[in-house]
């Protein structure tokens, strides 16, 4: 799904403000609230999640639909005879959508954006309202643990149960992201897809085929017009063209998109009078043997899982946050982060290709483990994750998610990695089933066929039992050696992770680290390594480095968390998970200094090729 742009042809009506907002308080459906003006409405932004702008428990903590409503004038005259449509970008996590009282549609999932074609139901005075449900249950992704059913959502029903998030951070929910009107001809451009062939010729330099195909669509009555691709350089110059709406375009000595070192052309579309312009890096990527190759070159990931998490936004937009974010991670020497666990906002997305921040790009498919908690965590029930009865039914929306966040994000050259669950039951019964026809659709739905796979827990155990050894192009491991498992002593933790590593190395695929931490109080500190203490944080990297270097087919590190951020609360939660490299306002604690004298000693490429050069722990 194409990112909305001004061009010659199309404006862009942003509804962001404020908005009017309503609890349902169980009769929002059988009221009929959504065509009229909301009664007792209070005041809330739209972007931004509702859970921490008002000061009581069980509105931040509410289950179930939230309404949110605006009124607006539509200059209808302005825009005759062109294609109208809404576009959310995220709503957490399903969206019940009325025009003027008339529903114009649904979605299912926070996280992606979704579109509904309305030049037949504006009028010059409108009103909007988007109905929000937040419950997570097995059918959702992420996964929660009410017990409710897909058949209940959109009664007149309110489940009384609360959210149990299967997870581990904050449900955050609300209109999270911008919500546009997008205005286009009639005849259309709806999709665009780039493929390069790159012939490497050093210097960051290549002689580049784009192979490209553009999707449109025709108003009913029009003869089919003539579409036109043209690639400008980044000042503007003519660099290749082509008529058709697919066909192949030659770069001779393209300029490379490189970590930390972008380069983005501009792709213009001409489809009659429609007109759009994509910003495109032209980069390589391929995992040869137990290296991950950027450009022909190995690459080593070091950097962060994230979260969008910052107050009060909660998981709502923050564009200042994502600037100061970048800036943090550049600070350090960090050349990439993982879109921990769900598809981030598109600006970020964007400002990662703008920015040559390398990125794994993910799925909200996490939670989908129901041995968390030793497996007794449903009423004292064993449930087996995969099981057809009784187990997780998200294999459809799983295929949902994967398949819109490839068409979303596909383009992008900061994305070098599909990610396609986090911490799964990997050594479930099941699993395999489960997994294999899922990585099979993300290759096939990727026209760069970039790599795929899944972040294991600690628990799916090694190779031998964890299906990532047969599905993952890349080992990505969460490993808590020093923390969950073990500590305070770091010895043993040391030589446990060390024993595991030498396990994964005979299957002769890259690994990387994508989540290893331990959590920190900021200002809490000691002269021995106590646990929480900022000291038992930098004690506890020191380590796990040590042992990491120690091995060549490790390709990355990836800390986590990037910041504290928040969480569901429990006995293990100091008001959120503590275990940011910088707080959750984004100060430094003790390691985030570490890092960065760290990864700034290690080289982007070639790391474990140069013995000499290891970042001193
Ligand atoms: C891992 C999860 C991550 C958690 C982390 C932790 O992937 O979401 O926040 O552990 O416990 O299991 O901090």
């Amino acid at each position: 799904m194409l990112y909305p742009v001004i061009s010659e042809s199309r404006s862009v009506i942003d509804l962001s403000g404020i908005w009017d907002f309503r609890l349902d308080d169980g009769n929002g459906f059988s009221e009929r609230w959504y065509e009229k003006q909301l009664p007792d409405a209070e005041k809330m932004p739209v972007p931004a999640s509702y859970n921490d702008l008002r000061e009581d428990v069980n509105f931040r903590d509410h289950c179930g639909y939230a309404f949110y409503q605006k009124r607006f004038s539509f200059p209808k005259r302005l825009f005759e005879h062109q294609r109208i449509v809404l576009r959310c970008e995220a709503v957490t996590h399903f969206a019940r959508v009325y025009l003027n009282g008339k529903e114009i549609g649904s979605h299912l999932g926070g996280f992606l954006p979704f579109e509904f074609e309305i030049g037949n139901d504006l009028q010059d005075e409108n009103l909007l309202t988007i109905a929000v449900d937040n419950r997570i249950d097995y059918h959702t992704l992420p996964v929660g643990n009410l017990e409710d059913v897909w058949g209940s959502r959109g009664a007149n029903k309110v489940q009384k149960k609360a959210n149990y998030p299967n997870f581990d951070f904050f449900n955050y929910c609300g209109i999270t992201r911008p919500v546009r009107l997008l205005v286009m001809p009639q005849s259309f451009i709806s999709d665009i897809t780039l493929i390069p062939e790159v012939e490497l010729t050093g210097g960051g330099k290549g002689n580049a085929v784009l192979r490209y195909s553009i999707d449109t669509c025709c108003a009913d009555d029009s003869a089919e017009p003539a579409c036109r691709v043209e690639i400008l350089d980044k000042e503007g110059n003519h660099a290749g063209a082509s008529d058709g709406k697919t066909g192949e375009i030659h770069l001779e000595n393209a300029v490379l998109w490189q970590p930390l070192k972008p380069y983005l052309y501009r792709v213009k579309v001409w489809f009659g009078s429609d007109v759009y312009e994509l910003p495109y890096g032209i980069r390589t990527i391929e995992v040869r043997g137990t290296e991950f190759l950027i450009n022909g070159k190995a690459f080593y990931f070091k950097g962060y899982g994230k979260h969008e998490d910052t107050f009060p936004h909660g998981r709502g937009e923050n564009i200042p946050m994502y600037v100061k974010d970048f800036s943090l991670m550049k600070w350090q020497g960090a050349n990439s982060f993982r879109c921990s666990h769900y598809p981030y906002s598109e600006e970020v997305m964007r400002l990662a290709d703008e920015e040559g921040m390398v990125v794994i790009d993910e799925t909200p498919a996490v939670g989908l483990n129901l041995a968390f908690g030793g497996g007794a965590n449903f009423e004292g029930k064993k449930k087996g994750t995969f099981d057809p009865e009784s187990g997780l039914q998200t294999g459809p929306h799983h295929r949902e998610v994967i398949r819109d966040l490839i068409e979303r994000d596909k383009n992008y050259a900061c994305v070098v990695m599909w990610n396609i669950a986090n911490e799964p039951d990997g050594c479930g019964e099941g699993a395999f089933e489960y997994f294999a026809p899922l990585f099979e659709l993300a290759h096939d739905k990727d026209p760069q066929k970039r790599p795929v796979c899944m972040a294991s827990a600690q628990m799916a155990g090694g190779p031998d039992t964890d299906v990532s050894a047969r599905l993952s192009d890349v080992i990505c491991l969460n490993r808590y050696y020093g923390w969950y498992e073990g500590g305070p002593n770091l010895e043993e933790p040391a030589g446990w992770l060390r024993r595991e590593l030498k396990e994964w190395e005979k299957l002769g695929k890259p690994l990387m680290i994508t989540e290893y931490g331990a959590d920190t109080v900021a200002g809490l500190h000691d002269t021995a390594p106590v646990m929480f203490t900022e000291e038992y944080q930098l004690e506890y990297y020191r380590m796990n480095n040590r042992v990491l270097d120690e091995f060549s087919f490790v390709v990355g590190e990836h800390a986590w968390n990037f910041a504290d951020f928040a969480t569901g609360q429990g006995v293990n939660r100091v008001q959120g998970n503590k275990k940011g490299i910088f707080t959750r306002d984004r100060r430094p604690k003790l390691s985030a200094h570490y890092f960065k004298e760290r990864w700034h000693k290690i080289p982007d490429y070639d790391y474990k090729k140069q013995a000499n050069t290891k970042g001193d722990n």
